[in-house]
C-alpha cells in the first residue's frame, strides 16, 4: 500500500480526529524518497501499520473535590508502537485532551523516540481533567484516582509514562506513590520522578535545554551563533521557561514568554532572576501580568508573542498555536529560525509558509526530544540503581541533541532535500525516525 493510499484510509476512518490526521500527513509528505529507496516498506504496509496504534485503553476516573462532590473525568493511554522498546511518552492533563490529540502525540512520539537513538517505543496518555484552580489536595486525589485506573496497563519494561502539559514533578510523584501502593514495585514505572526516589537530575530542564542545544547546532550549520540573538518564547511552562533559561545562559536576549492569558514582553530580556520569578509565579498558579509591576516590561492580554521583532522563535506552549497568519508575522518581523519546543505548534499552512520563506525550521520531534531522551536516561539509571551527576546527564543530552541534528541534516542531504545550504530538518528528521522504526518492523516480519 502506497503512502497516499494509507492516508486516504486514515482520513476515511478518522475524519473526526483532525490533529491525528495532521500529524500523519506531516510525516507522510516527507518520506516518499525513503519509500522509493525501500520498496519493501510498501510491500509490508509499514506506513499503514504505523498509523494504527497497537492499542488504546480508555477509562473513567471518579474523584472527589474539596466540597465532597463526585467528579468524573475520562482517561486514556495510547500504546502506539513498541517496535524499538517499551511504550514511552507523557501524560497530559488538560480540558482539550481527547483521542485525536493523544493519537497525534503518540504518533509523533514514535519517531521522536527513534531519533534519540535510545531503545524506547512511542505512547501517550492523559485526561480531560483541568488542573487550573484545583487545590493541592484535589490534584493529589485526582492523580491517585488516575493511577488506580492506569496501573494494570503500565510497567517499567512495558509502558513508561511521564509528564506533559499539566503534569510535572508533583503529579508524577503522586501517581508513582499510587503505583507503588498498588503493586509494591519500586522499579520506577514513571519518569520525571523526584530526585531522591528514582528521578534523574536534569530531567526537569531537559526539554527546554535540549531545544536550545538543537538551535545551537542549527546556527553552527549556518556559521552563526546564539550570542546576542533576540529570541521569542511562547508558553510559560516547563519547556518554555527552561528554553528561556538556557538561551539566556548562552548569551541570547529572550524577549517574550506567554500563557493562555497573554504575552509578557521585556525589551531588556529575561535574566535569571526574572526567570526564577516566573517559575515561582507559574508554580503558584498566579498571573504572569503581575511581572510588570515588579520588573517593568509590557503585558499584552490575549496576544501571542509574534508581533515582536526578533531573530529566533521557540514556540513551546501547545499544538497549532502558530497559524499561517502568525507565520507571516514572524517572517515580517525578521525571524530566521523556528525551533519547536512544543509538539506540532505550527499548523500545516504555517509550516508550508515558513519553509517556502526559507526560515530554518526544526520540527518538535527533533528539537524537543531532549525531554524523552533524559527520561530514557532516567530509566537506565533506575535499572542499574546508580545515579549520574547533573553534569554527566547534561553532557549526554548535548551529545544526543547534536546527533539528532547531524543525522537529520545528513538525511536531508542524502535524500536530496538540502538546497543551497538550506537544510530541510523536517524531511531529515522524519526520514531518520521513520527508517529506524520501519527497519525494526521489517526485521520482525508481520508482528508489531
Ligand atoms: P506546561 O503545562 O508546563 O506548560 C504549558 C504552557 O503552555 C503554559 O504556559 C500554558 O499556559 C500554555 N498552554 C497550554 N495549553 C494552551 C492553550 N491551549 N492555549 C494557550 N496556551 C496554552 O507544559 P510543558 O511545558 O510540559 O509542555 C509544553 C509543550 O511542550 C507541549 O506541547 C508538550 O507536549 C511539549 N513537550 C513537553 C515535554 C516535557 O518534557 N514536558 C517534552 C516534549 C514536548 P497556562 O499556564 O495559562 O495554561
Ligand atoms: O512530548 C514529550 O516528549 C514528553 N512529554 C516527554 C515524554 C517522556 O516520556 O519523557
Amino acid at each position: 500500500m502506497s503512502i497516499s493510499q494509507a492516508i486516504e484510509k486514515v482520513e476515511a476512518h478518522y475524519a473526526h480526529q483532525p490533529e491525528f490526521i495532521q500529524a500523519v500527513k506531516e510525516v507522510a509528505i516527507t518520506i516518499q524518497p525513503l519509500y522509493d529507496a525501500h520498496p519493501e516498506y510498501e510491500t509490508l504496509k509499514i506506513f499503514e501499520r504505523l498509523t494504527e496504534p497497537d492499542r488504546i485503553f480508555t477509562f473513567r476516573i471518579n474523584w472527589e473535590n474539596d466540597k465532597g462532590e463526585i467528579q468524573v473525568n475520562r482517561g486514556w493511554r495510547v500504546q502506539f508502537s513498541n517496535a524499538l522498546g517499551p511504550y514511552k511518552g507523557g501524560l497530559r492533563f488538560h480540558p482539550t485532551v481527547n483521542q485525536s490529540v493523544l493519537k497525534f502525540l503518540g504518533f509523533e512520539q514514535i519517531f521522536k523516540n527513534a531519533l534519540t537513538g535510545l531503545p524506547i517505543g512511542g505512547g501517550k496518555g492523559g485526561s480531560d481533567f483541568d488542573p487550573k484552580g484545583k487545590s493541592d489536595s484535589e490534584i493529589r486525589r485526582f492523580c491517585y484516582a488516575f493511577m488506580r485506573e492506569l496501573y494494570p496497563y503500565v510497567s517499567k519494561d512495558m509502558d513508561v509514562p511521564a509528564g506533559d502539559i499539566g503534569v510535572g514533578g508533583r503529579e508524577v510523584s503522586y501517581m508513582y506513590a499510587m503505583y507503588k501502593n498498588l503493586t509494591r514495585e519500586s522499579g520506577g514505572v514513571l519518569t520525571g520522578k523526584g530526585v531522591g526516589f528514582g528521578g534523574s537530575l536534569m530531567r526537569t530542564e531537559a526539554t527546554g535545554y535540549g531545544a536550545v542545544y538543537f538551535l545551537e547546532s542549527m546556527l553552527e550549520a549556518q556559521n552563526d551563533s546564539i550570542e546576542g540573538k533576540r529570541v521569542l518564547v511562547s508558553g510559560a511552562g516547563n519547556v518554555s521557561l527552561h528554553a528561556a533559561e538556557k538561551a539566556n545562559m548562552l548569551g541570547a536576549v529572550v524577549l517574550s514568554v506567554s500563557d493562555s492569558q497573554g504575552t509578557l514582553y521585556d525589551t531588556k530580556g529575561f535574566s535569571q532572576d526574572k526567570i526564577d520569578w516566573l517559575k515561582a509565579q507559574k508554580e503558584q498558579g498566579k498571573p504572569l501580568a503581575e511581572y510588570v509591576e515588579i520588573f517593568g516590561g509590557e503585558w499584552h492580554a490575549k496576544q501571542k508573542p509574534w508581533f515582536i521583532k526578533a531573530d529566533i522563535a521557540i514556540p513551546s506552549a501547545t499544538q497549532n498555536e502558530v497559524t499561517e497568519d502568525d507565520a507571516k508575522l514572524m517572517v515580517e518581523n525578521g525571524i530566521k529560525y523556528i525551533v519547536e519546543g512544543a509538539n506540532m505548534p505550527l499548523t500545516a499552512d504555517a509550516i508550508d509558509y515558513v519553509r517556502e520563506h526559507r526560515v530554518h525550521y526544526a520540527p518538535g520531534k527533533a528539537a524537543n526530544a531532549g525531554g524523552v531522551a533524559v527520561s530514557a536516561i532516567e530509566m537506565s539509571q533506575n535499572s542499574v540503581r546508580q545515579y549520574k551527576t547533573f553534569e554527566e546527564v547534561d553532557a549526554q543530552l548535548k551529545t544526543i541533541m547534536k546527533n539528532i541534528h547531524d543525522s537529520a541534516a545528513a538525511a536531508s542531504e542524502c535524500y536530496g532535500q538540502t538546497d543551497n545550504g538550506y537544510i530541510d530538518y523536517m524531511a531529515g528528521a522524519n526520514i531518520v525516525g521513520f527508517k529506524r522504526v520501519a527497519d525494526a518492523l521489517v526485521a520482525y516480519g508481520i508482528l508489531n
